[in-house]
């Protein structure tokens, strides 16, 4: 006899990989000024039609449609500054999401406890822009940098225990 049991779905907490390459997890601009456009309901589905058709056709299915699990979560802000005066995180692999509100450009850059400036980055190129890497750390202080010319404000450590 069957028997009907409700259980709950295990919510995965699987991570994408990043590996150090940039995925984009931002929302083209574009569907937000469609969805602002509520009473052309034909248009917008036409639109979502063909962008669905191209997002199949493509061969980049690199960028994925739900926010990154980061570690952490850093936003450049107007003023040349990041949205925290630190970070801290965990050692190793550490996930670190970018969120570009500002509307200048900039990147994420981390220079290690000894001074060197690592070859993973993320660049966060305009505005509402998130995009995500991972950075491979060990304990120590770590400074959270963009480099873009002029934007020396923009520097704040990352505390790895
Ligand atoms: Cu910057």
């Amino acid at each position: 006899m069957a028997q009907t049991v409700r259980s709950c779905a295990a919510t995965s907490t699987v991570r994408p990989v990043t590996n150090g390459c940039e995925q984009a997890i931002g929302t083209p601009d574009v569907a937000d000024s469609l969805r602002s456009m509520k009473t052309r309901s034909l248009v917008i589905a036409a639109v979502a039609g063909m962008l669905s058709l191209a997002a199949c056709g493509g061969s980049d299915s690199s960028a994925p449609t739900t926010p990154i699990n980061a570690d952490v979560v850093v936003n450049a802000l107007d003023g040349l500054k990041w949205d925290q005066p630190s970070y801290s995180a965990k050692a190793g692999d550490v996930v670190i999401a970018a969120t570009n509100k500002s509307g200048l450009p900039h990147n994420v850059h981390l220079i290690t406890p000894d001074g060197t400036l690592m070859d993973t980055s993320i660049t966060i190129g305009s505005k509402g822009i998130t995009k995500s890497a991972t950075f491979k750390v060990t304990a120590g202080t770590y400074t959270l940098i963009c480099t873009v010319p002029g934007h020396s404000n923009m520097k704040a450590p990352l505390v790895v225990s």
